[in-house]
């Protein structure tokens, strides 16, 4: 469990470190977290899907919202089976997250939601209760609505709702967030009523009345409150309020906080006794709605487990006849030793080991191990033919930028596999059974048109940034390289700051050389004549910055 929410847990290196100061993620980072619910929670995950204990892991992958890295979202897509889409209070649903949604859900993935950063709501728009609850109400319709046009049945229903505990609400940087169901918790011994209950009331137009203590429809009764804000936002409101209401910000000692702490159930031990303003804010918050908490809770209940999900996303996964063995296999998520394995790898990660890579990807069917020999069929394998194969050395775990060794990897998770990786280039299907088709290769919803060619500033380099790019290539999956007809070497990425990071990784790590690059050229591919409202335009080299896009995700 993340304890810790100032520690960045998915930053792999200091190249990537320095990009996270400018704010972006460019790498998809894998982390297997670990969570324990109370008997209490289990059966709500069974209200949704079977489930066995309490123990559950939840393989987690950081994913860039930058439009320029969508390859990367879709590599994790691939491998995942529930997403949770970060939306900004201020922002709202951004163009970025729409294409986020679409994506998710043309894997046939869950989403669920987070509507972040509403300390700034608080604190730099001091917005009031009713106008805070009108920004998420708009935020969450705009995101249904774009969600909208993808139901599909075989999912069950993919649009978010509060009041069924698939939006949560927070500030991530603070630790804290909350879905309905923890205030639905605490109401409903106050109210004596089933906590479902409670949560229909905690959203939408349900109002109380405190003189006569009635719930009503009814928002004309002058007397009335909104019952998110009377019972969810009044107590948030209170903290921001006492803590940082006045001119002078309170100290954690201060009469007014200690009643305020008393009054929630929070104590102040040791240094928490010194915190001021926001550190005292952030503490305060954090004790009352810790963010893990009530995270790991909306995933687990509400997001498929991968028994669940492999049923129906067999038939958009793999390729070959839906009753043969794989497909079978694949369906029950068996992770038996006589199931063949169906192994997608999704993306190369590069190790400590200059020039040497992780299979990173998910195991759909059997039990992937150190030994076994698995078939490796690239992205443009006929069935029948010949392919190689070789056994895996290692499987491993992978926890942000480090590993752990791992014995062994059923059906349904999600690990890096040691030894195989120069038989590989981008992405790949492993399998035991030679009759196996292929898992569906990933379809990428932005195309490299941008284009930039190197050389070596010394030209005795060439072999090694031959050698660099082909590295380059292996490891990101929305970059290609090519050669042109005049023998250029040509990167292309979806945009400027894609490009960017490639040719800094290509300089200082994959080729490790100096090397020349011309300016980025934008590839006018598709022929806008035929559309009528279009006039013709001659593309030429005019770059928009993407970095113009930027939306935190
Ligand atoms: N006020 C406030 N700022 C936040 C909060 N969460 C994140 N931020 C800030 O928002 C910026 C972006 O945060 P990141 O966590 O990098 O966002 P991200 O969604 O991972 O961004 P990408 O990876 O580029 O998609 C940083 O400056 C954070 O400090 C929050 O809850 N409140
Ligand atoms: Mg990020």
């Amino acid at each position: 469990m993340i304890h810790d929410p100032t520690k960045r847990y998915t930053s792999t290196s200091a190249h990537q470190a320095n990009l996270q100061e400018r704010g972006i993620t460019i790498k998809s980072t894998g982390i297997s977290l670990h969570a324990e619910l109370s008997d209490e929670d289990i059966k709500d995950v069974e209200a949704h899907q079977p489930t066995k204990g309490n123990q559950f892991l939840i393989n987690l992958i950081d994913s860039p919202g930058h439009v320029d890295f969508s390859a990367e979202v879709t590599a994790a897509l691939r491998v995942t089976d529930g997403a949770l889409v970060v939306v900004d209070t201020i922002e709202g649903v951004s163009v970025q997250t729409e294409t986020v949604l679409r994506q998710a859900l043309a894997e046939r993935i869950k989403p669920v939601m987070i509507i972040n950063k509403v300390d700034r709501a608080l604190l730099e728009l001091k917005l009031s209760k009713e106008e805070l609850y009108q920004s998420f109400r708009k935020t969450i319709e705009s995101a249904n609505a774009a969600i909208a046009p993808y139901v599909d049945p075989a999912v069950g229903d993919v649009q978010v709702h509060p009041n069924q505990g698939t939006v949560a609400f927070g500030a991530g940087k603070d630790g804290w967030a909350f879905t309905l169901r923890q205030f639905a918790i605490m109401a409903s011994n106050k109210f004596g009523v089933k906590k479902e209950r409670m949560m229909e009331r905690l959203w939408g137009d349900n109002f109380y009345n405190q003189q006569t203590k009635k719930w009503t429809k009814n928002s004309n009764d002058p007397e009335r409150e909104r019952g998110f804000n009377m019972f969810v936002l009044t107590p948030i409101y209170q903290v921001f309020n006492t803590v940082m209401g006045s001119d002078e910000t309170k100290h954690a000692m201060d009469p007014d906080v200690v009643a305020l702490c008393e009054r929630m159930g929070i104590t102040m031990k040791g240094e928490a006794r010194e915190f001021k303003g926001k550190a005292l804010l952030r503490d305060m918050m954090q004790k009352f709605l810790p963010a893990a908490e009530a995270l790991l809770e909306m995933m687990i209940i509400h997001l498929p487990s991968p028994v669940v999900a492999q049923k129906y996303r067999a038939e958009t996964l793999y390729e070959g006849p839906m009753d043969d063995k794989n497909a079978v296999a694949i369906r029950d998520c068996d992770p038996s030793p006589d199931a063949p394995v169906m192994m997608y790898i999704s993306k190369m990660v590069p190790s400590a080991d200059r020039g040497r890579f992780f299979a990173f990807g998910r195991v759909f069917s059997g039990t992937v191990k150190a030994g076994l020999k698995v078939r490796i069929q690239g992205s443009d394998y006929i069935p029948g033919t010949k392919v190689q194969t070789k056994a895996i050395q290692r499987t491993v775990l992978m926890m942000g930028g480090k590993t752990e060794p791992l014995e062994d990897c059923p059906a349904g998770n999600i690990c890096g596999l040691v030894g195989i990786d120069q038989f590989i280039l981008k992405s790949a299907t492993l399998t035991t059974d030679e009759s196996a088709h292929n898992l569906r290769v990933m379809k990428f919803s932005v195309s490299p048109v941008v284009n930039v060619a190197v050389t070596p500033v010394n030209a005795q380099d060439i072999p090694k940034l031959v050698e660099g790019l082909k590295r380059l290539s292996k490891t990101e999956p929305g970059i290609i390289v090519k050669t042109s007809e005049s023998g250029e070497h040509i990167i292309s990425g979806a945009g400027e700051l894609q490009l960017e990071i490639a040719l800094k990784d290509l300089e200082e790590d994959h080729a490790n050389i100096p090397i020349k690059k011309s300016n980025p050229i934008v590839e006018c591919t598709r022929p806008l004549i035929s559309h009528t409202n279009f006039r013709p335009r001659n593309c030429a080299a005019t770059l928009i910055s993407s970095r113009a896009r930027k939306v935190a995700q």
